[in-house]
């Protein structure tokens, strides 16, 4: 099946992804196969998500997406997506590691006329002692720029934690500024096509802008790191959080390696 195949991937894309801290690759699931995944997506969705109020009743980390995790806990067909070998051998590679393991996974539905994405590192949320960190991303629509492609500061993981800033207002404003100043080149894909991804150091500074159209933007993400890597300091209230949610049981200092966190490949 296809989630068990090889997407081959080229020594020069290896250094571009270390070089700039994302890449975008197409096809990584060929067109013609999404249909199931993305309707399984969905409807976990609908039976998962809680948020009820409308646009512009929330603030603006919740106009940003419906963000609806871990849906392999809930979904056969959405397990057998995030568990694939093809996914996680593309990290892997990309991440120059032998193995990875799953940290977990997120639906990110930006609807019709939601809201920007704000500035920010994902690992700000991960208490993992590791670079070795990366989001596949992958729209499982056609989609363009002004729907909300992600918009990479080239180069901005090397900086590494840049300090406790969650996705907020605080942290448009803190880390647009810092990306200006330090003069990252910015890249965004003008279009997407279904079943593209781009792939993203979880220290890689990023954002997207609103959803102007009047589709949602099904963008469906898996999280992976090196196998070997321990829980780091619980030193932020969202790393306490996301030890308990994605790490049960494990503390400072121990392997990350819960029931949740399986290697793929
Ligand atoms: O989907 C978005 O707009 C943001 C995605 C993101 O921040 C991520 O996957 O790390």
């Amino acid at each position: 099946m296809i989630l068990n195949t090889e997407y081959p991937i080229t020594a020069a894309q290896v250094a571009a992804y270390q070089r700039d801290g994302h890449i975008l690759l197409d096809d990584v699931l060929p067109a013609s196969h999404i249909p199931p995944y993305h309707d399984a997506m969905v409807r976990t969705v609908a039976e998962r998500n809680t948020e009820t109020r409308a646009l512009k009743d929330r603030d603006t980390y919740g106009m940003a997406f419906l963000q609806t995790t871990n849906l392999w806990e809930y979904s056969e067909v959405v397990k057998e997506y995030v568990m694939a070998k093809r996914f996680a051998r593309i990290a892997a590679r990309l991440m120059g590691v032998e193995r990875v393991r799953l940290y977990h996974d997120q639906a990110l539905f930006k609807e019709a006329g939601g809201g920007i994405t704000p500035w920010h590192q994902d690992q700000h949320y991960w208490p993992l002692a590791t670079d070795k960190t990366i989001t596949m991303w992958m729209t499982l629509a056609d989609i363009s720029a002004d729907m909300g492609t992600l918009r990479f500061a080239s180069g901005s993981h090397v900086e590494g934690y840049l300090g406790d800033i969650p996705i907020s207002d605080e942290s448009e404003a803190q880390l647009r500024a810092f990306v200006e100043r330090k003069g990252f080149t910015l890249a965004q894909a003008d279009m997407m096509r279904a079943g593209a991804a781009t792939f993203h150091s979880g220290w890689t500074l990023h954002s997207a802008p609103p959803n102007f159209s009047n589709r949602m933007r099904p963008a469906m993400t898996v999280i992976y790191f090196a196998d070997g890597a321990r829980v780091s300091a619980l030193d932020n209230k969202n790393r306490i959080g996301d030890r308990d949610r994605w790490l049960p049981g494990a503390e400072p200092g121990d392997p990350a390696a819960s029931p949740l966190n399986p290697v793929l490949g």
